[in-house]
């Protein structure tokens, strides 16, 4: 099924799912890799959701900033190659959502246990906001804040639950988001995690 949440911004309910162990195996051998971590933000605090990264350009955070960079900086070496599972179907899920031609050079993997979140934010560290971002939910449900272009506009909560995708682009772009924090369960393949998977060109 696929519902407009906003101008820009498409719902695809369950695309990931005939994707879901292929997914799950690959996110295994990246895991293995690069190990998850919790960033601190440039004003010293330690994200409640852990993080790592597959593709050419990776995402993260020090006292220093937000960035991308090619290598991660705890091994010092490249971010593990984006699996063509992984591109294939943010590929697909965007050319559903209407967004043709979406080459995600980077993939940013979010492991949120009970009670981690994520405050309100745009995502505007990537070159050409031209590109759209594609997220894919794995594991347990989360709600998703959906706000405006300013920060103070009131966010709308959509449950996103596992295989649920979301691209956006166009107008919805720089819309500030969150997730609130994630409440406790068990989920058959994932066990008591969210995974989410955000795809975006980068460079
Ligand atoms: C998540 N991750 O569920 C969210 C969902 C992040 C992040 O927000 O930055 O890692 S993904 C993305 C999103 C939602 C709404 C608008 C836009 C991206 N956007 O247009 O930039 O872990
Ligand atoms: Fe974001």
């Amino acid at each position: 099924s696929q519902e407009a949440i906003a101008e820009g911004a498409v719902l695809l309910r369950g695309f990931a799912r005939p994707f879901e162990a292929e997914l799950i195996a690959d996110l295994h051998a990246i895991v293995a890799q690069a190990p998850f971590r919790h960033m601190v933000t440039p004003g010293g605090h330690q994200m409640s959701v852990a993080m790592t990264n597959c593709g050419s350009a990776g995402w993260v955070t020090d006292r220093s900033g937000y960035r991308y960079d090619s290598n991660d900086p705890e091994s010092a070496k490249p971010w593990p190659a984006m699996p063509s599972s992984f591109f294939r179907l943010a590929a697909q899920a965007a050319a559903q959502a209407g967004f043709n031609d979406f080459a995600p050079d980077a993939c940013l993997i979010n492991r949120y246990q009970p009670g981690a979140k994520m405050s309100l934010h745009q995502d505007k560290d990537e070159l050409d906001f031209g590109a759209p971002i594609v997220s894919v939910s794995l594991g347990l449900p989360a709600i998703f804040l959906w706000g405006g272009l300013k920060r103070s506009d009131k966010p709308r909560r959509f449950p996103l639950k596992h295989g649920d995708i979301v691209a956006w682009g166009g107008p919805a772009r720089l819309v500030f988001h969150g997730v609130a924090p994630l409440a406790d369960g068990e989920h058959a393949l994932l066990g008591r995690q969210r995974i989410n998977l955000t795809f975006r060109k980068a460079r």
